[in-house]
């Protein structure tokens, strides 16, 4: 698929995904979305040697002003769940991408932005980056899942209030209630996303992959997260890295992992 509003850059391992419609603030729009949905789905497991991707914003102003208002001013009931419902799948393949996703937040992250950035593993924001799930401004609530994940990194009694107020908060605030994993200078939020991937890279990626699946087990419906752990673990026990990993500790040397 040939992308308009994503641009992809693969360098060292590591696929740096920005969005780029920097004239309506990175707003996501069905073009843009099915984008992601194509990168995330189908061409990142294509990637040779892929440690992780890093997902920001084009410019200075906003990771994602959210979804594209434009596009949805006049949706019908059934048409508004389709929607929704679309957004939420794509934002699951991120959650449930098997390698480190890291959102670089340079500057507002806001309704359907904050959400994309809920979706990514971690989140890395930069001075200037901003916060928030203003929907109810606009007579709506959050479509793609923010509901959901705000109340998983910040609690339900902060989630309310941000949710039900529409308030915007900096990056300091974010870290503060846990939304974001740490808060960097502006213009650092790359560097800074892709060493995080770096840092998880030299770990065995096989396990990396069973932690997600684990963590993510927690909060979806009908699955027993303890009995994934324990299945989880299994795998990891077949595994070329378990042996290597054990070997390197008895041996007293950094083990080499092969993704095996
Ligand atoms: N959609 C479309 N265009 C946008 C959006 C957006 N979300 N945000 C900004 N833009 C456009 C503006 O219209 C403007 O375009 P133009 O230059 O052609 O007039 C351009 O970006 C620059 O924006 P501003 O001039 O407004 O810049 P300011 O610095 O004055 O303000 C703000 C920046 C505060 C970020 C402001 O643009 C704003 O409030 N944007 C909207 C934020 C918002 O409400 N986001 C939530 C949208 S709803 C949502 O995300 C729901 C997700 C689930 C959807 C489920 C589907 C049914």
């Amino acid at each position: 698929m040939q992308y308009e509003n994503l641009l992809i850059a693969i360098e060292d391992g590591i696929a740096v995904v920005t969005i780029s419609r920097e004239k309506a603030l990175n707003a996501l729009n069905t073009r843009t979305m099915t984008e992601l949905g194509h990168f995330f789905g189908e061409a990142a497991h294509e990637i040779e040697g892929l440690k992780g991707i890093v997902v920001t914003g084009a410019g200075e102003k906003a990771f994602v002003a959210g979804a594209d208002i434009t596009e949805f001013s006049s949706l019908s009931p059934e048409e508004g769940m389709l929607f929704a419902k679309r957004g939420q799948d794509v934002f699951f393949l991120i959650e449930r991408f098997p390698k480190p996703v890291v959102a670089a937040v340079n500057g507002f992250a806001l309704g359907g932005g904050c959400e994309l950035a809920m979706a990514c593993h971690l989140r890395v924001a930069g001075e200037k980056a901003k916060f928030g799930q203003p929907e109810v401004n606009l007579g709506l609530i959050p479509g793609y899942g923010g509901t959901q994940r705000l109340i998983q990194y910040i609690g339900k009694t902060k989630a309310l209030e941000l949710l039900m107020t529409a308030d915007i908060i900096g990056a300091v605030d974010a870290h503060q209630l846990g939304l974001v994993n740490s808060v960097v200078p502006s213009g650092a939020e790359v560097l800074n996303a892709r060493e995080l991937i770096e840092k998880i890279a030299v770990k065995a990626p096989f396990a990396i992959s069973r932690i997600i699946e684990s963590v993510n087990a927690y909060f979806e419906e009908g699955l027993d997260g303890y009995w994934k752990e324990v299945d989880a673990f299994g795998e990891c026990c077949g595994t070329e890295d378990f042996k290597e990993g054990a070997a390197a500790f008895v041996e007293k040397r950094k083990a080499r992992f092969q993704g095996k």
